[in-house]
Order: structure tokens, then sequence, then C-alpha cells
């Protein structure tokens, strides 16, 4: 065995080596990788909504497609085709994934509102990223998209009273959802993916 004192020695060596070369790096590549993917935050889902915030909520929603439209002008096909973070989606299939899920929300609203807390059905939304139409499609095709779909969209959340955003619907993963918590996702949701880019394009110095 070694004497007493050489394990202490190692020790310290070992607790200094640890704690210079260890513990700050990876903190720091811990919390950038959570800051590329999550840049507006994880999100937070509230049950209920006051006026205000379901208000608010609706006017971000509505402003979702002019400011995904503004984070890609200018941005050429290879600027289209980087992933947002490593290991991550391509511009590309970042725009073309709002679409493909808001057009779920839209059907998820109608259906809570026209049936008694029906099951919905989730989608997979990575695999629906590797679909030959969200690799390659122009972004201007899921632009106008965005566009046609929240106006129709808008125009039904601002429709609803305070008792239709208490109506439920059961998602498979997540159980029980009211619509003031479905409208509270998207929100973020929106906000989301818009962010994505715009890191992507201040980190790349892409202006
Ligand atoms: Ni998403």
């Amino acid at each position: 065995m070694f004497p007493v004192g050489f394990v202490r020695f190692a020790t310290a060596i070992e607790f200094e080596w640890t704690f210079v070369f260890s513990p700050r790096p990876r903190y720091i590549r811990a919390h950038s990788m959570e800051d590329l993917r999550y840049p507006v935050g994880r999100l937070q889902r509230p049950e209920t909504l006051s006026d205000a915030q379901r208000r608010a909520a609706i006017d971000v929603i509505a402003a979702a497609p002019s400011n995904m439209r503004a984070a890609v002008r200018g941005l050429d096909d290879a600027q289209l085709d980087t992933p947002y973070r490593p290991e991550g989606w391509t511009v590309r299939q970042v725009v073309h994934h709002v679409p493909d899920s808001h057009l779920n929300a839209y059907i998820r609203f109608k259906w809570a509102l026209t049936e008694d807390c029906p099951s919905i059905k989730a989608y997979d939304e990575a695999a629906w990223a590797k679909l030959e139409d969200s690799r390659t499609t122009p972004v201007e095709t899921s632009l106008t998209m965005l566009e046609m779909l929240h106006d129709r969209w808008v125009r039904l959340l601002r429709s609803l009273s305070a008792a239709d955003y208490s109506k439920k619907l059961i998602h498979p993963e997540n159980g029980p959802m009211t619509l003031d918590g479905l409208l509270a996702t998207y929100e973020w949701h929106s906000r989301h993916h818009a962010a994505h880019v715009v890191d992507l394009r201040r980190r790349s110095g892409w202006g």
C-alpha cells in the first residue's frame, strides 16, 4: 500500500485537476447546448391564462409568420441547409416544421371545440422533418402556408370565450390539456423556432 502522505498528495492533485479542468468546461458546454436548443427557454405550460395573457399569446401567434419570414430573409440555399445547432435540423427543416406543427395545432383546437374532450393524435415530428418535402422544398412555400394557416387560426383564437379556453383534449403523452395550455404551448413554439434561426444568423455573422 502507499503511505498515507502519498495518498493525500494524489488526492489533492486529482481534486485540483478535476476542479481546474473538468467542471467549468463541462458547465460551459452543457450551458451553451441548452441555450442553442432552447434559445427562449423551455416551455412552461400553465393550465389557465388570464384574459390579458391570452390576448398577448394570440398576438405572438399572429406575428409568427412575419417573424419567421424576417428570420430567413436573404439567406441563400447553403445557409438554409445549415443545421441551427450540432445534430440539429437545418434552417429549412425548421421553417417547414413550424406549419407541420401548427397544422396539427389548428386541427387540435377544432377537435376540442367540436367534440367532448377528444383524444388527439400525436405525430413523430423528427420523422416528418426527414421526409423529402421537409428537406428540399423552397422555404417560401412554408412561409406562405404559415401566413394562410395563421390567418384562419388567429381568427378562430380571437373568437373564443374564456369558457372555450377551458375546454380540454387528451394528449397521448401529456394527458388532459386545456386550450389555454395549448395556446401557451404554441405561443412559446412560435418564438422558439424563430429564435433558432435568428441565433444561428447572429453566431454565424450572417447579418
Ligand atoms: Ni417544434
